[in-house]
C-alpha cells in the first residue's frame, strides 16, 4: 500500500528556497516575491495518477502525471523551460527526475510526521519544504 498524499497541504517551513530559485535563474525581485508566499498544495491521488496544484497568490502550477510513465512538462509561469519528467516510487517516496537544461533536477515527496515533505533539487542545490495539513 503506497503512501497517501491526498488532501490540502499549506507550507510551513522552507529551507534553501531561494537558492534553488537562483539556479534556476529566477531574478530577484521575482525571488523576494516567491519567498514571502504562502504556498498550497492540492494533491488527488488515485492509485498511480496524481494531479498536484501549487496555490499561491502570485502564481499557480499544475501537475497530473501517471507515475512510471515519462511526459513533457513545461514549468509554465516558474521558470518556464520545457523538460522530460518521470515519476517513480522508491519505497514510500514519489521520486521525480526532470531532465533538460538543468542538471541533476527533480524532486522528492514523501509523508513524515503527518507532514507532507519535499526537496527541490537542481544542480548542488536541495531545497526543503515541509507542508502541514489544511482542513
Ligand atoms: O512542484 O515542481 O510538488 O508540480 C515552485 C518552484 C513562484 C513563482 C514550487 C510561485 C518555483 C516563481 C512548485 C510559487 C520555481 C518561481 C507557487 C514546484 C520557479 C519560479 C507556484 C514543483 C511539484 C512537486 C509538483
Amino acid at each position: 500500500m503506497p503512501a497517501d498524499f491526498n488532501g490540502r497541504w499549506i507550507l510551513e517551513t522552507s529551507d534553501k528556497f531561494e537558492d534553488y530559485l537562483k539556479v534556476l535563474n529566477i531574478d530577484f525581485a521575482t525571488r523576494k516575491i516567491a519567498i514571502s508566499l504562502s504556498q498550497t498544495k492540492v494533491v488527488t491521488q488515485n492509485g498511480d495518477k496524481f494531479d498536484f496544484k501549487t496555490l499561491s497568490t502570485l502564481r499557480n502550477y499544475e501537475l497530473s502525471f501517471t507515475v512510471g510513465a515519462e511526459f513533457d512538462e513545461y514549468t509554465k509561469g516558474l521558470d518556464n523551460r520545457n523538460i522530460k519528467s518521470l515519476v517513480t516510487w522508491e519505497g514510500d517516496k514519489l521520486v521525480c527526475t526532470q531532465k533538460g537544461e538543468k542538471a541533476n533536477r527533480g524532486w522528492k515527496h514523501w509523508i513524515e510526521d503527518g507532514k507532507l515533505c519535499l526537496e527541490l533539487t537542481c544542480e548542488d542545490v536541495i531545497c526543503l519544504q515541509v507542508f502541514k495539513r489544511k482542513d
